[in-house]
């Protein structure tokens, strides 16, 4: 029976699938809400959903039980938002995550958050009192249109049986539309158990909802010009590049009229790091040659970005003598932080193309690209490792970074390892940097993997974690177990949560005020219990040897790494810094 196919990935049997796709065909078919959510949700071309059951979602559930989906139970809640999130960022199309009402919804709030400050496409579905309880503290029940309604796209609450795979359609296309970010479908059990009947067709958007395509030609124009003028132009290339997979364009524009480029957070892998073009990454601990450029350009060209505080720093410090251009399809994004001289609205491929249209001549670059190669020699990123010292986790990225191919994705924690995994590896391809950037929600890591690795089963997946994040979400270790899934987390340990650690050290007079761990448990050892490989790696002589057999292993594995506890992460701009004085060391902040 169909039902198997809420047995693990891969369990399918293909005939059964296809006998039951026929029979589904028609919109007799749909007796509930819930036959008419699946359905939507079949039409929308979801593949996988991941979640956890609970009674006010039960009637939405028992419908999967015939449908073509997979549903991926997670451990928490929030682990089914992070890994749909991932599966969101590595596909470009909405990942699902379903759960019941009160706390099930509540324990989605983190990662829906995260998927908004990120723009990153997820649908959230949620459980929900029958409507004639609403408003009565019913158990499980919580306001979840009002809770996440600041943290969404679109929060619906579905009041109609017929109406509810409608509501789901347009969930689904608005995730994905525009500016991308997360909607929510609030499901109350007497819609989902009521009488439906209505196919509710493909997703579709909101006859209101235009969002914005290609930019005024004449704004277009005017700002080619200031850019083929400038003398020092950079480009900064947001989030927003890869969303609109717009990375070639930014590519053949870049090299076009050799303009060096520089990435955000979330921008980056938008733009190969071994282009010669490439500055990397920038902001809080971005590259000192990319900051420097930053801070020397007398044109920036920033294409989907939000301009957020991490990259800035201070905002009156911030490009003092570069004209802006601002590239975004959301209005509001525009001048909100950093005053626009060019600002221009639309979607970043469309609008590089226009681009690449109107820019008739190339500024002349060789002394700035000549510069900035001065500045990349000046501010190697380089770390000491002495052979007698405790590992060091750069070494640990690098290592990782020369035995995979350019395609693997990484995920990452909130923390120092984060950035150590974000400045040490060489990021060359788009939709393979995975993490938590702007809520910065520890705990990301191994559920993001789960969601990467479900969308990308070809390629390596790579966790980097720290002690303190892994310990949030760990639990998903089963999820990866229970679905063959050949992951490695990374545990980049040093019995502390190291970053407030670093604060400490550097704003708080070393007062070290819970930020050290000294209970932590073996985390290789935590990992056999859940039924993953478990390694540790002490010393730089066993370090190749056990990455190599991890990464052979085909199945979830865990390497505890014990760092050097005391390394701390550089370049640093402390909050609201000038990017231009940024610290190489502890003293220099
Ligand atoms: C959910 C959550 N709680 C608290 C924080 C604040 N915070 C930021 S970084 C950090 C330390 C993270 O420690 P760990 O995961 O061990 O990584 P490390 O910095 O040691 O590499 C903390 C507590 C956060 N970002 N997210």
């Amino acid at each position: 029976m169909s039902h198997e196919r809420a047995q693990p990935i891969g369990e399918t049997d293909a005939s059964e699938t296809d006998v039951e796709t026929d029979a589904e065909a028609s919109a007799s078919d749909i007796e509930t809400g819930a036959d008419s959510i699946a359905r939507a949700l079949e039409n929308a071309g979801v593949e996988y959903l991941f979640g956890i059951q609970g009674g006010a979602i039960m009637p939405v559930y028992d419908a999967l039980y015939h449908s073509d989906l997979t549903h991926v139970t997670m451990a928490h809640e929030q682990g089914a938002a992070h890994a749909a999130d991932a599966y969101g960022i590595v596909t470009g199309d909405p990942g699902v995550c379903i759960a019941t009402s009160g706390p099930g919804a509540t324990n989605l709030v983190t990662g829906i958050a995260d998927a908004n400050m990120d723009s990153d496409p997820l649908i959230a579905l949620t459980g929900q009192v029958p409507t004639n309880f609403v408003g009565n503290d019913a158990f499980q029940e919580t306001d979840t249109v009002g809770v996440t309604a600041p943290i969404t796209k679109s929060s619906i609450f579905a009041d109609d049986p017929d109406g509810a795979g409608r509501d789901i359609g347009t969930a689904f296309a608005l995730a994905k539309a525009g500016r991308q970010g997360p909607t929510l479908v609030d499901l109350p059990k007497d819609v989902t158990k009521g009488s439906a009947s209505e196919d509710p067709g493909m997703p579709e958007l909101p006859d209101t909802y235009n969002p914005p395509v290609t930019a005024e030609p004449e704004a277009v124009e005017a700002a080619s010009d200031a850019l083929a003028d400038a003398d020092q132009p950079v480009i900064l290339a947001g989030g927003g590049v890869i969303k609109a997979e717009a990375c070639e364009e930014l590519r053949s524009f870049a090299i076009e009229h050799d303009i060096p480029v520089i990435t955000t957070m979330p921008g980056t892998g938008s733009f190969p790091e071994d282009h010669e073009l490439s500055l990397e990454i920038a902001g809080m601990h971005g590259t000192g040659y990319a900051n420097m450029a930053l801070q020397h350009c007398d044109a920036m060209l920033a294409v989907g970005t939000r301009f957020d505080d991490r990259l800035t720093g201070g905002v009156e410090t911030f490009a003092p003598d570069a004209e802006i251009i601002h590239v975004d399809i959301d209005p509001a994004e525009i001048s909100k932080n950093i005053e626009a001289d060019y600002p221009i609205v639309g979607d970043a491929k469309a609008v590089l193309d226009q681009f690449a249209d109107a820019m008739v001549k190339s500024p002349s670059t060789d002394a700035w690209l000549e510069q900035c190669e001065t500045w990349k020699a000046e501010y190697p990123m380089s770390y000491a490792a002495p052979e007698d010292e405790p590992v060091k986790p750069q070494y640990i990225v690098e290592l990782f970074d020369e035995l995979t191919d350019d395609d693997t994705i990484v995920t990452a924690g909130v923390g120092q390892h984060q950035m150590w995994a974000w400045q040490y590896w060489t990021w060359t391809e788009p939709r393979t940097w995975v993490t938590s950037h702007g809520l910065g929600a520890m705990g990301y890591g191994l559920p993001g993997a789960i969601g990467a690795k479900i969308a990308a089963p070809d390629r390596d997946v790579i966790c980097f974690d720290g002690d303190g994040s892994f310990l949030m979400t760990c639990q998903e270790l089963c999820v990866a177990v229970r679905e063959d899934l050949d992951i490695t987390v990374v545990v980049l340990n040093n019995a502390a949560i190291g970053m407030v650690r670093q604060w400490q050290d550097v704003f708080f007079g070393k007062r070290h005020m819970a930020s050290e761990y000294p209970w932590i448990p073996e985390f290789d050892t935590l990992a056999e219990a859940f039924g993953a490989r478990g390694f540790r790696i002490d010393t730089y002589d066993e370090a190749e040897s056990v990455v190599e057999e991890a990464m052979a292993y085909d199945g979830p594995s865990v390497i505890d790494v014990h760092i050097d506890p005391d390394e701390n992460v550089f370049p640093m701009v402390p909050s609201g810094g000038d990017n231009g004085l940024f610290a190489l060391t502890e003293e220099q902040i």
